[in-house]
């Protein structure tokens, strides 16, 4: 899973980055732009569980892939902000990082904390940056709906949608708003609009407004997910050597959930992201899918070998496993289950894919 960072200059979002990646110096550089790209392992208890039950030779986290790109600001001009915000077509989702402590560096005139003005003016370049990209494709369809080719029906119908698009952003609506069917999300998904990806809002809180619940008060206006943390602070506590200095720092500042936690489950909340494990050749691996996600579409994250020969797979829950102890129990419980290409992959399954090559 991919998720990129935005914001104005100053809002934090270099230091949430580096937090999360740990050892910043690792951070490659991208593109034209140079967007910043680290990796970084998704802790998960299941998959403790699961190490000591399988005992395999190896084990594979989740990764959640962070990308650090400069801040926009109306000023730099539309045509460079979508040259910096295309680092984050990829991205399956974004954290958009608002300031709400203080700062002198703050880009004139925006010393003032206004976390509305803020997240207005980078909401804004965004819909731009679709807008440019849907308007250039309008102008090329509106050509070539005219001849008659074996495309034109699927591109009348791209073109209608586009257009839909079009008069939403201009209208400064988000793409995401539009509640779009996934017949017609498909003519889109190849524009990897911005404005139709979920993004997690993160207040990044000054230090006296650590603890302080009712922060997300200011959050009130936003229609997703939102959370609060103290940058500073967090990266702070990050650079701390021993586990245990960390934990008494977070509980002297009543801190309860690491940033890095917290963020990755409003990610996951905001993305609807299942996780399933599979062991081969001892391997024992984490995958995301999406909630909803059937078989064949979990095993094509594996391999498309796998979900092209896909003949069944064979599920059981952690969760099972955890209260029966062993593979055999739950076999002889009835919980390892056979199920076809249309089964739904939950959270937290076991999955044994039979496949032919
Ligand atoms: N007081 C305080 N300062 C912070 C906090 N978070 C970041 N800063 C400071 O704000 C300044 C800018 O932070 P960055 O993380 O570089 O901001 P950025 O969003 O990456 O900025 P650009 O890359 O210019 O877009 C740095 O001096 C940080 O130390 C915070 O929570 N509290
Ligand atoms: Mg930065």
């Amino acid at each position: 899973m991919r998720l990129g960072f935005v914001g104005l200059p100053v809002s934090g979002k270099t230091t949430v980055f580096e937090t999360l990646s740990g050892d910043a110096a690792s951070a490659e550089h991208h593109g034209p732009t140079m967007a910043r790209i680290a990796s970084v392992k998704v802790p998960d208890e299941r998959l403790d569980f699961l190490q000591e039950l399988f005992q395999p030779k190896k084990v594979t986290h989740a990764a959640i892939d962070f990308v650090d790109i400069p801040g926009i600001i109306s000023e730099t001009g539309r045509e460079e902000n979508s040259r910096i915000l295309a680092s984050l077509r990829e991205a399956d989702a974004l954290i958009h990082v608002v300031r709400l402590f203080e700062s002198e560096a703050a880009p004139h005139p925006r010393q003032s904390v206004d976390p509305k003005r803020d997240i207005d003016e980078v909401e804004s370049e965004m819909a731009f940056a679709d807008l440019a990209i849907a308007e250039a494709r309008i102008e090329k369809l509106e050509v070539s709906v005219k001849k008659s080719t074996p495309e034109q029906e699927r591109e009348k119908k791209e073109l209608e949608v586009l257009m839909r698009c079009r008069d939403a952003l201009e209208n400064g609506s988000k793409l995401i708003g539009l509640g779009l069917s996934d017949q017609k999300l498909k003519l889109l998904s190849s524009y990897c609009f911005l404005t139709l990806k979920p993004e997690v809002l993160l207040l990044n809180i000054g230090e006296g407004d650590v603890g302080n619940d009712s922060i997300l008060e200011k959050a009130r206006d936003w229609p997703g997910e939102a959370i609060a943390m103290c940058a500073q602070v967090e990266m702070e506590i990050a650079a701390l050597d021993s586990e245990e200095d960390r934990r008494t720092f977070l509980a002297e500042m009543n801190i309860t959930e690491p940033a890095a936690d917290k963020l990755k489950a409003a990610a996951y909340r905001a993305l609807g992201v299942a996780t399933f494990f599979t062991t081969v050749s001892d391997e024992l691996r984490a995958w995301t899918v999406r909630q909803g996600d059937d078989a064949v579409t979990a095993a094509g994250k594996i391999h498309t070998d796998i979900s092209r020969g896909f003949i069944r797979a064979e599920v059981v829950s952690v969760n099972d496993l955890k209260e029966l102890g062993s593979m055999k129990e739950a076999k002889a419980k009835g919980k390892l289950r056979l199920e076809g290409k249309d089964y739904i992959v939950q959270d937290g399954d076991v999955v044994f894919f039979r496949f032919s090559k």
